[in-house]
C-alpha cells in the first residue's frame, strides 16, 4: 500500500498515472495549496522541499520518497516494471527522465508562472520561458520521429514523466501543431485507461472563474 500526497498538477499526475499503470493499491491525500498545507511541519517530514508529490511506502517501513522523478524510479524498481533491466536501455530511459525533470518541468512551469500568476507582465521572462519550452518540445518531437516512445521502443516511466506537462501545453499558450510526432504521442497516451484515471487524481477541481483559479492555485507560488 502506497500513500500518495498530491494535488492536481503535472508533477502530481505523474505519480497517480504510474500507480494506475502498475495497478498498485494506494490512498490519496490531497494537499491543499490554498491552505499552504505543503509548508506545514507534518508535511515537511514527508517532503522537506514543501511541495507535492510525495509518497509513503507502508510496505517498506513507512519509507518516504519526494521528487516526482525519484518516486517514478522507486516504484519502477520496486515492481520491476516500466524501466528496462539492460544497463544501456535503462540509462536511456533515465536520461530522458532527467531531461524532463531538469528541462521541461522547470521551463514550462516558469512560462506558466510568468504568463498567469505574475503580478506584472514581464515580456522578456514570458518569451524566454515560452521559447525554451518550445525548444524542448522540438527535441522531444525529433526523438519521437526516431523511436515509438520517449525512452526507446518500449513504453516507460520517461513517457509518464513527460506526458502530464505536454498535456497542459495550452496553459502556456503553445500549440502542438508544429510538433506532429509529439502531438501523435500525446493523443495516443491520452487514450490509455491509466492516464484517463490518473490524470484526474485528486478529483478535478471546478473553478467558477479564471480569477478564482489563479487566486487559489497561484497563492502558494507567490508566497516567498
Ligand atoms: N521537482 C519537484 C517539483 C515539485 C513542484 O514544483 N510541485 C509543485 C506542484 S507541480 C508544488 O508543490 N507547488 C506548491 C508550492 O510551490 O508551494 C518534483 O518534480 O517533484
Amino acid at each position: 500500500m502506497i500513500e500518495l500526497f498530491t494535488a492536481s498538477t503535472p508533477n502530481g499526475r505523474k505519480v497517480s498515472i504510474l500507480l494506475e499503470e502498475l495497478g498498485i493499491p494506494y490512498t490519496v491525500y490531497p494537499v491543499d495549496f490554498g491552505k499552504l498545507e505543503q509548508k506545514e511541519e507534518w508535511y515537511l517530514k514527508i517532503n522537506p522541499n514543501g511541495r507535492i508529490p510525495a509518497i509513503i511506502d507502508k510496505d517498506n517501513g513507512d519509507f518516504t520518497v519526494f521528487e516526482s522523478g525519484a518516486i517514478l524510479l522507486y516504484l519502477a524498481e520496486k515492481t520491476g516494471k516500466l524501466l528496462p533491466k539492460d544497463l544501456k536501455e535503462k540509462s536511456v530511459v533515465i536520461q530522458w527522465l532527467m531531461f524532463q525533470m531538469s528541462g521541461l518541468g522547470p521551463m514550462q512551469g516558469q512560462a506558466g508562472v510568468f504568463l498567469k500568476y505574475a503580478p506584472e507582465k514581464i515580456p522578456f521572462a514570458i518569451s524566454r520561458y515560452q521559447n525554451e519550452t518550445k525548444r524542448i518540445y522540438s527535441v522531444l518531437n525529433r526523438r519521437l520521429g526516431e523511436t515509438k516512445y520517449i525512452g526507446g521502443n518500449g513504453f516507460s516511466i520517461a513517457d509518464i514523466a513527460t506526458w502530464p506537462w505536454i498535456n497542459v501545453h495550452e496553459w502556456v499558450e503553445i500549440s502542438l501543431d508544429g510538433f506532429p510526432n509529439l502531438k501523435r504521442w500525446e493523443e495516443e497516451l491520452a487514450k490509455r485507461p491509466a492516464f484517463i484515471k490518473g490524470k484526474d487524481i485528486p478529483n478535478k477541481v471546478e473553478y467558477k472563474t479564471d480569477e478564482e483559479k489563479i487566486k487559489k492555485k497561484g497563492q502558494s507560488i507567490l508566497v516567498k
